[in-house]
């Protein structure tokens, strides 16, 4: 099992595939157009990543628009990006042995009054969920803070997966945060705060951020912008 705290070294590299992520992330907004597949927007991710020194990825990336944005773990497939689809795209880097992770939901055309909303929920359990990450929590209480944002926001039945999880030489490693873990947050930990909302038939939401544990709170690991962006 790998080592659940990190040393300032195994941090520095963690940071630094995250930082490879964000950059790709940057690049993909100028390069998304509608008609591209997800196949084509996912491979783009990989060529930029490994393009910066990434020796691969941390997981395959996954790229889903539209419908298949429902699917938190879906596949890129041949569909092709329409105006009004959002595209969740989920990626990480591989740097001398430590991943990124990293998700963003951007919008193509545009967004309906119903996409901004959900986004905007999706926006505040994430915020909310980092807000509580610190050492000596409980994860559940992470998980809890997250969740209740998007239960009070009547969606809680689509919110189908935990909170995060631990990050390092694995892309999921402890603590798992999630409603039945009992595990306690500790300095120096990597962790994941990625709540998402799935809406059957319609779409998914997920924003996904990465961040060191410390006696304060977070060094968040991840930059890139978090309000929604139209393409
Ligand atoms: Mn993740």
């Amino acid at each position: 099992m790998a080592n659940l705290v990190k040393t300032p070294e195994e941090l520095l590299l963690i940071m630094k595939a995250e930082a490879m992520g964000d950059a790709a992330f940057e690049h993909m907004l100028d390069f998304i157009k509608v008609g591209m597949t997800e196949k084509e927007i996912a491979d783009e991710i990989e060529r930029v990543l490994r393009a910066m020194g990434a020796e691969g990825l941390s997981f395959e990336t996954i790229a889903v628009s539209g419908v298949n944005s429902n699917q938190p773990h879906g596949e890129p497939s041949d569909k092709r990006l329409e105006e009004g689809d959002f595209l969740t795209m989920d990626l990480g880097a591989l740097y001398k042995g430590y991943c990124g992770d990293m998700t963003r939901t951007v919008a193509i055309g545009y967004a309906t009054d119903e996409m901004k909303k959900i986004y905007d929920i999706v926006l505040k359990a994430q915020l909310a969920g980092l807000a509580a990450v610190k050492a000596g929590v409980r994860c559940a209480d992470v998980d809890r803070a997250s969740r209740s944002i998007i239960e009070e926001a009547g969606y809680g039945e689509f919110y189908i997966h935990g909170t995060g999880h631990g990050v390092g030489t694995e892309v999921h490693e402890p603590p798992t945060l999630n409603g039945r873990s009992d595990e306690i947050l500790q300095e120096n930990q990597a962790v994941t705060v990625e709540p998402g909302i799935y809406l059957p038939e319609k779409f998914g939401v997920r924003i996904e951020d990465l961040a060191i544990v410390t006696d304060f709170g977070i060094i968040n690991c991840t930059r890139s912008k978090k309000e929604l962006i139209i393409l």
